[in-house]
């Protein structure tokens, strides 16, 4: 279908990010027959993927599931060289996809949107780029992503740092010769663990700087056999119909019995069958790891096991054990050799709940009194996730009401897809819906499934709005935090509560409830003919029957 715009400035639909959401959103708005403009701030697509080119930085989900499912020819041709794909590849895949549906044309690289609002009198969307110009759109679809807000923290001293300065959301497109440096990590989560390693082996030293030790997993990475890529490829659809079913996107060995049930011999033979496995099936080890600390503290301890055998050095192992929060509870890391990495000579490791950072140096960091002399630091600090990115924007729904007051206390939607006061703004894995908690391109495949399913019903009803009936986004609200309070997840300071970010309200923001039990939920409400949700014909409200 060709791109025709509406009226000159004028589209069916704005869309903000080229990441996965946004360049399947594109290639349904096409099939469709919608008017488009998708903007992106970095230079080509790829999302979280064009940004996170860190050393190191990999996929934790398999490559043979962590890929768009949408057309059998693509899911076919495209070959994977590794079980857990590297960052290039996937950055190869997602230019694959653009090229493949010349996607490119339509989105409008190195553009911010900067501002958006609902004009109640032309019930349609007014868009503001940092470029000037302003948009009026029928439909807003915010497809910025969940971790893609970098953030590197407050600490003194920063600008007057004389050497390089790096954070792993937010790499550099070059190559960088790190072999005659001596560097710093501030960060210990999946990025500061994937890229440790890596970096360890390039730099001259290497100081890691720890505020929360974390559970890691070893990858077991290797390179795709033939036979491995046939088993899914002969049977690819019926594969991707069963892990839109499953609790998290995608296949994983998910034994259903309780921790508690085995004997000793037992637990520690299936950890260990499971640590050899690899990756993050290790939480499905036992079906009560996220929700029984009992049967929690005996994985967790079993990793600590694995520390203090592989840490030569027993009062480094000791720093690197979690302790003070349950295996799961953060997002769990996979690495390969992050804590055979402490046995280097070039390697050190400091605590910072002992050794606390009080400034940055022209020179380098000093904590706790000692000065450390740093050619560049790099943080892995993490991200304003979930909101960070949304907020970037700002938002401003019927009567001017701003979605950052709106979610001030915490992020209120409906199904992690709308809210209430903003019509026809969409966000596609939004806070509320599993995003996170699950193999993400799966969850963007239904999100933007769901929008359009949408706008095919409004355009054949001649609707003009959509929006979440109050009532509705209430009763999601308090279930998405009844069903994370039935786990452990709320005991940890993850970034998936907000805790990273000081003064952001602590709350669990994703769905825990499983991708499948989620899709379920959204095909109801479809069935019952947008169950939540309330049109509107031009000036007229109708409520979903
Ligand atoms: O960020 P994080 P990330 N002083 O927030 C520390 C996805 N991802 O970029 O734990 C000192 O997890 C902080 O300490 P603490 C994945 O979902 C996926 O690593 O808050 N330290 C922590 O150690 C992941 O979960 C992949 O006490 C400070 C670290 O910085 C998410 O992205 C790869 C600090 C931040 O860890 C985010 O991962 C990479 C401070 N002021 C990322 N502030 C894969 O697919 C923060 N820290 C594999």
């Amino acid at each position: 279908m060709p791109f025709t715009k509406k009226k000159t400035g004028e589209v069916d639909a704005v869309v903000v990010g080229a990441g996965f959401s946004g360049l399947y959103l594109l290639y349904k708005l096409r099939q469709h027959g919608f008017t488009s403009r998708v903007f992106e701030r970095g230079g080509d697509v790829g999302g979280t993927w064009y940004w996170n080119r860190y050393p190191g930085a990999r996929c934790d989900v398999e490559s043979m599931q962590y890929s768009y499912s949408f057309d059998e020819e693509l899911q076919q041709e495209w070959h994977w060289p590794e079980k857990f794909s590297a960052q290039p590849d996937i950055l190869a895949y997602a230019n694959h996809v653009a090229d493949r549906y010349d996607l490119r044309k339509d989105i409008e690289f190195n553009v911010e949107v900067k501002k958006a609002s609902f004009n109640e009198k032309s019930r349609s969307w007014q868009i503001e780029t940092d470029k000037g110009e302003k948009i009026a759109t029928q439909y807003f679809i915010m497809a910025t992503g969940c971790i893609s807000t970098a953030q590197i923290p407050n600490i003194p001293g920063l600008e007057g740092f004389k050497g390089e300065v790096y954070h792993t959301g937010n790499w550099p497109h070059k190559e960088i010769d790190f072999s005659s440096k001596r560097i710093a990590v501030v960060g210990v989560g999946s990025s500061g663990i994937q890229s440790i390693p890596v970096l360890a082996e390039q730099a001259r030293h290497l100081t890691v700087f720890q505020r929360t030790p974390n559970y890691s997993i070893p990858s077991q990475n290797e390179p795709m056999t033939a036979d491995y890529e046939k088993l899914w490829k002969s049977d690819y659809a019926s594969r991707r119909e069963e892990m839109r079913y499953t609790p998290h996107g995608s296949l994983k060995d998910l034994n259903d019995k309780s921790a508690l049930s085995a004997n000793e011999e037992e637990r520690q033979l299936t950890y260990q069958k499971r640590w050899e496995i690899g990756g993050a099936g290790y939480l499905g080890a036992f079906n009560d790891l996220l929700t029984n600390i009992e049967s929690n503290d005996t994985a967790s301890e079993f990793v600590r096991e694995k520390i203090r055998e592989i840490v030569k050095d027993p009062v480094i192992a000791e720093k690197l054990s979690p302790k003070t929060y349950p295996i799961g509870t953060k997002r769990i890391c996979i690495d390969s050799g992050y804590f055979e990495t402490f046995n280097r000579e070039n390697v050190e490791l400091v605590d910072i709940n002992e050794m606390p950072i009080e400034k940055i140096t022209s020179t380098g960091l000093l904590a706790a009194g000692t000065t450390y002399c740093f050619d560049a630091i790099i943080f892995a600090t993490g991200f304003d996730a979930m909101t960070g990115s949304i907020f970037n924007v700002e938002i401003n729904g019927r009567d001017k009401k701003r979605l950052k007051e709106k979610w001030s206390g915490g992020p209120r939607t409906y199904l992690g897809l709308m809210t209430e006061a903003f019509p026809n703004l969409f966000m596609i894995t939004g806070p509320g819906s599993p995003s996170v908690k699950s193999n993400m391109i799966m969850s963007i495949e239904q999100h933007v499934d769901f929008v359009l399913d949408s706008l095919i019903y409004m355009r054949n009803h001649e609707l003009k709005l959509i929006e979440p009936q109050i009532k509705s986004e209430n009763r999601w609200v308090e279930h998405v935090q009844s069903v994370a309070n039935q786990t452990l997840f709320p005991r940890a300071n993850s970034w998936y509560m907000g805790a990273n970010m000081p003064g952001k309200p602590r709350l669990f923001m994703p769905y825990i409830g499983g991708v499948g039990q989620y899709r379920r939920i959204c095909e109801e409400v479809v069935a019952k003919g947008y169950d939540g949700f309330k049109f509107e014909v031009n000036n007229t409200q109708v409520a979903a029957e």
